[in-house]
């Protein structure tokens, strides 16, 4: 019996010495895509089943924020796990030079600790378009990965009916930039001939090689659709005719108690949007979304045909969400619940499918699966590992998610505070989660106000604190 049991521990040996399971990482991020978009967060017109098949096998967040409601920052602070505020990451860099040589990205660190990690396209910041139109590495980050590759695309080059959905391009002040401006194009030809499906069938062409390599691999995928320009193959336009899109309800004086500001003025009035510009812009959107959900299929059949799904971690998310013209407003940057919040889908080898309502952050992913893969978590790193949401989707590790952009975003269960100094906005997400009715200014909810300032102000003075501390 004796003898038994040491042969026994004897051959667990090896799996007890790892400290855990070396499952493979593919992290899968999208861009500018908001959860609204999802058909498996609620959307009923815009067609993701990949998507939507993934979150039936694995754990569907739909209270995860991201960290900054725009590309650079929000980037820089999951792939660091550092708030931008902590690391002074607020542009559009890569966050390296901000956090310093001797900190690991979230991908180094399992290059440092066995794993063989790629890149494939925009996961770092990338100016889009012109990085994809160049093939060129944006703020990247070399030292992350063994191997990375651009994809490069002909973005609105393309041959195929282009239109420009706003006339004021960009839907700001004169002179700011037009690269946030509507321009559609239902492309002519195939996946291929875009970057988002060059980039699918590198991450395809990987996964066959990896199946031969001994080590794990942490490959990390980014697509560039949503973000515009809205540049899609025309067969998935089709789906979307303008007569079947349906904007949402628009409430007489609903931007009266939005304050003005540089991150709430990407509005119907500023972009100068009639009716039919909105709905072609949703239209192009959504067939945007049903590109990338076509290419998430391809990639994901990869990975089960070279039977690698079973010991794969498998992560879908966007560096930040969208409005589709909720309030009247477009594209990123207000810290609104459409803007801030985020699609996030978990599939771990051997946790039960879950819906999962607790609160989480893009910053948690880094201690998360880095905990999942056995790996040592970075003590100074300022994520939470919420790997225990994966045995019980009800576990809370948060009471609060920490947002930023004009302004910052403390979401609790109950509530939504954006804070822009004297100016705000505070909404009661269980009786208004759709964010009609602003409190800030109403004195019957002066007490709320205050305890929610206070807990902000704490939890920012923590967190700069705990800045890029030692290792
Ligand atoms: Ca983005």
């Amino acid at each position: 019996m004796i003898f038994r049991s040491l042969a026994i521990l004897l051959l667990l040996f090896p799996v007890l010495l790892s400290g855990g399971e070396k499952h493979n990482v593919l992290f899968i991020i999208s861009d500018d895509l908001t959860s609204t978009a999802l058909g498996c967060y609620g959307n009923t017109l815009c067609k993701t089943p990949n998507i939507d098949r993934l979150a039936t096998q694995g754990t569907r967040f739909t209270r995860a924020y991201c960290q900054a409601t725009f590309c650079g920052p929000s980037r820089a602070s999951l792939m660091f796990g550092y708030y931008p505020y902590a690391s002074k990451a607020s542009g559009y860099t890569s966050g390296r030079k901000e956090v310093g040589a001797d900190k690991d990205s979230w991908a180094q660190h399992f290059k440092k600790n066995g794993y063989h990690s790629a890149r494939i396209s925009k996961v770092f910041h990338m100016g889009v378009p012109p990085d994809i139109s160049k093939g060129s590495d944006g703020a990247d980050d070399p030292q992350s990965w063994d191997e990375a590759y651009n994809s490069k695309g002909p973005e609105t080059k393309v041959s195929g009916p282009a239109e420009m959905l706003s006339k004021n391009p960009g839907g700001l002040k004169k002179g700011t930039g037009s690269s946030q401006s509507f321009n559609v194009v239902e492309a002519d030809g195939d996946d291929l001939v875009h970057s988002d499906g060059k980039t699918a069938q590198k991450a395809v062409e990987l996964l066959h090689k990896y199946k031969a390599m001994e080590k794990p691999f942490f490959l990390a995928v980014g697509f560039v659709r949503p973000h515009v320009p809205l540049v899609a193959p025309k067969k998935y336009f089709a789906s979307y005719p303008l007569g079947k899109i349906v904007l949402p309800p628009k409430i007489p004086g609903d931007q009266d108690d939005i304050p003005q500001n540089s991150g709430n003025r990407r509005t119907t009035a500023n972009y100068q949007m009639d009716l039919n510009q909105q709905k072609g812009t949703l239209r192009a959107y959504y067939a945007s979304v049903s590109f990338v959900d076509a290419l998430v299929g391809k990639i994901l059949t990869a990975l089960e045909a070279t039977g690698q799904r079973d010991d794969t971690i498998v992560i879908f998310t966007s560096d930040h969400g969208y409005h589709l013209g909720e309030h009247d407003m477009w594209q990123k940057v207000s810290i609104h619940e459409e803007s801030a919040k985020v699609p996030l889908i978990i599939c771990v080898p051997g946790k039960n499918p879950a819906v999962c309502h607790s609160l989480s952050e893009l910053i948690d992913l880094y201690p998360t699966v880095s905990n999942l893969c056995g790996l040592k978590i970075p003590g100074n790193i300022q994520g939470k590992d919420i790997s225990g949401m994966f045995d019980d989707p009800a576990v809370k590790v948060r009471d609060a998610a920490l947002s930023s952009g004009k302004g910052r975003l403390l979401r609790t269960e109950k509530w939504a505070l954006l804070d822009y100094g004297k100016k705000g906005e505070l909404y009661d997400m269980e009786k208004d989660p759709k964010q009609y009715d602003n409190l800030f200014g109403d004195s019957n909810y002066a007490g709320t106000l205050a305890e929610l300032k206070a807990k902000l102000k704490a939890r920012l003075s923590e967190i700069q604190k705990n800045d890029l501390g030692e290792k």
